[in-house]
């Protein structure tokens, strides 16, 4: 750590995302003699090769635009690079290395032969219209798509990608490879390639291996009231999910302030989220106007501030502080499912952690999404779509071995479970053993 923070200083999220994961694996480390003389960590935190890009567009006024567009492919040793395309405007080479880390963990953990990636844009989708948004997506592709390949780098959605924005990257893929494999990129639409429960799956996936983790320690998600950062993609089907086994969504969140819910979220909402997002106008006020009455808006405050059984983070990194995590405990709250990738500071995770709250890590909770992509790899390549009762069963084997991977390699000596300890473990087992096995390259 000492080394990587000289080499690459003020590469925050990078640097707090390697340091997770060597704490975690040190103990096993160290039993393993051919790991180090492999130099395995040393190899394994610098990514294989990192693309950066200009991308320049034009807005509807005519004014030209230039942003920075990047591909960091970060491990190889399990699969072909796989992981999704962030447009924020605070993306940078330190965001898009830590995420690439993170990956190449969870991928590992989902039983299928995924490799590490992420990828995107410093663009902000704030208040774009779809316009601009088809004209920035297919200015980016106009680099990418000499990267990318269904069996080389796959890429997929992530904060600011969705649905729409890999349509628009994918057509113009198409015109320019003159390749028409389906497989190229996941997330797409259902008509032309994509897996039927792909939208759905991060957010099922989470409440799938909440499910899990409560069942472990003798709860049920019955009757809990939950509350959820963000109103994305992974929020949306957090919501859905969780409603659908009977708990109650009481709060949502956004950059302007919360939403909170006292009567539980309805269909109606849910709904009504997936338009918020579209409108591009990243304001969780917008749910408050819409059900007036039922949803109450109080600005600048966090979804952690409202007394809750379980917190469920589904925005954007370090999103949940040690305040945060004291609040939530002073509330009530027992329970902290990471469905953002790093969304808890480590002081939040130390905190839960030192006062039995059962807490689990994002690249555990959250691998159903990149699962249910490499479920549509699968289905691109033999030309076959599976039906959503398939999909789903697919998808739940696997949050379930995930699960038991957690656990195998995260119970403590008096039966409670380390989640982070156990994800990291697993993960950092299965990559390091395929570079070992694959020599010194
Ligand atoms: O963080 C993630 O796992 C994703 N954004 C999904 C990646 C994917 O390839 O589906």
């Amino acid at each position: 750590m000492t080394a990587l923070r000289a080499k690459y200083p003020g590469e925050n999220e990078y640097l707090q995302a390697v340091q997770e994961v060597l704490e975690s694996v040190e103990e096993v480390y160290n039993l393993h003699p051919e790991f180090e003389k492999a130099k395995i960590v040393e190899r394994m935190v610098e990514p294989d090769r990192i693309f950066s890009f200009r991308v320049t567009w034009i807005d509807d006024s005519g004014e030209v635009r230039t942003n920075t567009g990047y591909r960091v492919q970060f491990n190889s040793a399990i699969g072909p690079y796989k992981g999704g395309l962030r447009f924020h405007k605070a993306v940078t080479p330190s965001m898009l290395k830590f995420l690439g880390f993170e990956q190449t963990f969870k991928n590992a953990l989902t039983t299928l032969p995924m490799g590490g990636a992420k990828g995107g844009s410093d663009f902000d989708p704030t208040g774009k219209s779809d316009a601009e948004i088809m004209r920035f997506c297919q200015a980016f592709m106009y680099e990418l798509w000499q990267c990318i390949g269904p069996d080389q780098d796959i890429p997929a959605g992530d904060v600011g990608v969705g649905g729409r924005e890999i349509g628009y990257m994918y057509g113009m893929y198409k015109k320019l490879a003159r390749q028409y494999n389906t497989g190229v990129l996941t997330g797409k639409g259902a008509s032309w390639g994509g897996s039927i429960l792909r939208p759905e799956a991060t957010g099922f996936g989470a409440l799938y291996f909440t499910q899990n983790l409560l069942h472990k320690a003798g709860k049920d998600i019955r009757g809990c009231r939950i509350a959820v950062s963000g109103f994305g993609n992974v929020a949306w089907g957090a919501c859905t999910k969780a409603s659908e086994l009977g708990a109650s969504v009481v709060a949502i969140s956004g950059p302007d302030g919360v939403c909170e819910i006292p009567g539980g979220i309805t269909g109606e909402m849910i709904d009504y989220m997936l338009v918020m997002r579209a409108s591009n106008r990243n304001r969780v006020q917008d749910m408050a106007d819409k059900f007036p009455g039922a949803v109450k808006f109080t600005p600048g405050r966090k979804a952690w501030s409202v007394p809750v059984d379980i917190a469920l983070p589904c925005a954007f990194q370090n999103e949940l502080s040690e305040e945060d995590a004291r609040q939530l405990k002073a509330n009530g709250c027992w329970c902290c499912c990471e469905v953002s990738n790093m969304g808890c500071r480590p002081e939040a995770i130390r905190f839960f952690q030192d006062n039995g709250i059962l807490f689990a890590p994002g690249k555990a909770v959250n691998a159903g999404g990149v699962a249910t992509s490499g479920l549509e790899m699968t289905q691109n390549a033999s030309h076959i779509s599976w039906s959503g009762k398939e999909v789903d069963e697919k998808l739940h084997f696997i949050m379930d071995s995930i699960h038991e991977a957690c656990v195998k390699y995260g119970t403590r000596p008096d039966g409670s479970i380390d989640y982070v300890k156990g994800a990291n473990v697993a993960g950092f087992m299965k990559v390091a053993s395929a570079m070992l096995e694959q020599g010194i390259i």
